[in-house]
This record gives C-alpha cells, structure tokens and sequence, in this order.
C-alpha cells in the first residue's frame, strides 16, 4: 500500500528536487541536478509528472544550440520514462531585470520583454504537452506603496493575460492559465495575495474561462487563510485548475515543507476534499528538501510528500466509510445544508409567516465536537 504510481497523478517541480538551498541566509550546499537524472529518479519513485520554469530547464542566457541540446536530450528522457509534462511556467522574478516586476513592471520595456519570455516558453510547454501554465507574479509587487500605483499595476496585468490567452487561442494550444497567489515574499506585498483575491481579479478578463488558480499550501497559510476553505471556493468556482501542494507552520516566511510536514490536519481535509470534491488534476508538490539532506535525502524527501498524500486518502476514505462517522454526520445535520431554503415553489411570502421558536433552536446541540474528535482518531490511526 502507499506505492506511487503513474495513475495517482503526482508531479514535482524541476525547481523542487533541484532546488541546490541556495537561501538569503547561505550558499548552495548541493551541486545543480540534471533534468535528464530528474526525470528519472521521478519514474524511479513513481511519479507521473514533471514541471518547470523555462530557466529550470535552459539556463537563462544559454545559445540556440546549448537551448536545442537541452530540449532534445529532455525529450528523450520523458520518452524513456514515460514521465509528461502537465504545467510549465516562466521565471518572471530571478533576473536583476525583473527587480520591479515583470508583467508589472514600472519600466515598459521590461514588461514587453517579459511578455516574449512568457510566449515563447509557452510555445515549448505546449510542444511538450503541457495543458496548464502557471503564473505566480512573485515580484508583482511592491515594498512601498509610494512605489507602485495598485490600479494601474492591475491594468497591466489585465492586459498581459488577455494577450497571452488570445496568443494561445490563436495558436490554437489546449492550454489554459493558472494564477498562484501569494501574499508577500520576495515582495513586501504581492499583486493576487489570497485565493480569493485571484478569482475576482479573473472574473475582469476577457477569456476568464481559460484562467483559474494554482493555489499552494504554505501560501494561503502565510496569509493566517484556511485552504481547505479557499481550495472548496475554488472548486465550487470551477478555477481550481491546478495545485501546489506543501507543508507550512503558520503565518512566516514560506517554508515550502515536504506535503505532510506542517498543519497535518488541514492536510488531511485538504486530501479529503481533492479526493471526494471532484479534482481530477495534477497533484503537485512544491516543495525545498531541506538544506540538511543530501542527495539521498531529497528522493526520500520527495517519495515522503507522495508517501504522505496516499496514506492521508487511506484515512480519508476510511473516515468517510466508518458507520460511526455517518451517524456523527447525520446526528450533526451536515447534509441538511445541502437543502435549499425555499423549497421549490416557495416564495419569501411563504417563510414569513412560519411558526419558530428561536429560544428552542438556540438551544441544540451540534455535536461537531465528537464529529471532529472522530477525524482526528482516524486521522491518528486510533480507529
Ligand atoms: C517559486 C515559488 C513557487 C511557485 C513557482 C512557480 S516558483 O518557487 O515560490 O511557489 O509555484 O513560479
Ligand atoms: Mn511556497
Ligand atoms: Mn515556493
Ligand atoms: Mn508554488
């Protein structure tokens, strides 16, 4: 039990297992990983997917021919392993030139660069396969408000993301966008901070069905937000298109733990809803094995994150199959939420007048308290 594999859906980031711990704090202490021998450590440990930044894969300022050779020799070790690739992304933060932004920038050439780098690694994702392209704006932002005007900053971002849906219709890419929120860091303050930020940002598009989020963990905790609640909106909205899954304790800097490390229990309604709320996408892990592991450490720390999703849908589905739980839903009155408040037929006339005794009602019980010792119980491995 608890063995990855293909049909589980899970991905890793090219930046995730090869993040080398490079931090504000110190140097790199393990050597760059080559995307050929990530590829196959991933089919090693039963992964299905691969994810990447253009500069993960071709190192910024690389030739055509370097850029060709990368590509190729890419190609080939998803062929040998049958590893896809299901989201890619740009590097739109890492160059001094993106300082102030990309899509967002004050400078207006830069933001016309930024816009090619975008398009034109869209052009690779979607040659390899890719259906979703992420877009976490991690400079779109500001460390001063003097420095940024909000609204106009919006413009822009609008503007970019129609052009870029437009180019991928017309190319005619089965590809659609998935914006990543994020509340602070590297910027003070981010454009998109929360999950909801970013669906009402997307209703003002002119493709919005082509956009929705990529919500992560440790962002939506970094935010004090719960992401079993922002992941359930996101749902219900039809924009969860995609997720970055990862551990966090609490509101500080982003942690990026392997899935299961962090708030346990929020992981384990957040396994719960992906499993029975519909999601069929990736299962994606964004995470940084600790500076502390070596290379060995960094393929336990990621077979961990799978390791940890599959064992929490065990309890997950055994939480939902336990007789005890049904009556603790029923004796709870959960699935009376699902009844609408007028019954077909019914008009505000019909509720006005109705008997209620609102000193009675406020006196029953709910009875969450034993529902939720109940989860935790399977959650610990006690039932
Ligand atoms: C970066 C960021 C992540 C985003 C990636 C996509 S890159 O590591 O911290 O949360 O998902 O650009
Ligand atoms: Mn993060
Ligand atoms: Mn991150
Ligand atoms: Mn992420």
């Amino acid at each position: 039990p608890f063995q990855p594999r293909p049909e589980h859906k899970f991905s890793f980031g090219l930046w995730t297992i090869g993040w080398q711990g490079v931090d504000p704090f110190g140097v790199a202490v393990r050597p760059p990983l080559d995307p050929v021998r990530a590829v196959e450590k991933l089919a090693e440990i039963g992964a299905w997917g691969i994810t990447f930044h253009d500069d993960d894969l071709i190192p910024f300022g690389s030739s055509e021919s370097e850029r060709d050779r990368i590509i190729a020799s890419f190609k080939d070790a998803l062929a040998a392993t049958g590893i896809v690739v299901p989201m890619a992304t740009t590097n739109l933060f890492g160059q001094p030139v993106f300082k102030d932004g990309a899509l967002t920038a004050n400078d207006r050439d830069i933001r016309r660069y930024a816009l090619r780098k975008m398009l034109r690694n869209i052009d690779l994702a979607a040659e390899l396969g890719a259906e979703t392209y992420v877009v976490w704006g991690g400079r779109e932002g500001a460390e001063s408000a003097a420095a940024k005007d909000i609204r106009v900053a919006l413009d822009r971002y609008k503007e970019s993301l129609d052009l870029v849906c437009a180019y991928i219709r017309e190319r005619g890419y089965s590809m659609r966008l998935a914006l990543e929120p994020k509340p602070n860091e590297p910027r003070g303050d981010l454009l998109l901070p929360t999950i909801g930020h970013a669906i009402a940002f997307i209703s003002t598009l002119e493709h919005p069905e082509m956009v929705g989020v990529n919500p992560e963990v440790g962002h939506e905790q970094m935010a004090g937000m719960s992401m079993v609640h922002g992941v359930a909106q996101a749902l219900w909205q039809d924009k969860l298109f995609h997720i970055d899954l990862n551990g966090q304790n609490g509101p500080r800097y982003d942690q990026d733990l392997r899935f299961g490390n962090g708030d346990v229990k929020s992981a384990f309604f957040l396994v719960d809803l992906l499993e029975h709320g519909g999601y069929t996408g990736p299962r994606h892990f964004d995470f940084k094995p600790p500076r502390t592991e070596d290379d060995e450490g960094v393929w336990v720390s990621a077979a961990g994150c799978m390791r940890n999703y599959l064992i929490l849908a065990e309890r997950a589905r055994a939480f939902r199959a336990d007789p005890e739980v049904a009556e603790a839903l029923s004796a709870s009155r959960i699935g009376s939420l699902a009844v609408p408040t007028l019954a077909p037929g019914e008009t505000l006339s019909d509720l006005r007048d109705e008997e209620f005794d609102p000193v009675e009602a406020g006196q029953r019980g709910l009875h969450y308290e034993r529902l939720d010792q109940l989860a935790l119980e399977h959650l610990f491995g006690a039932r």
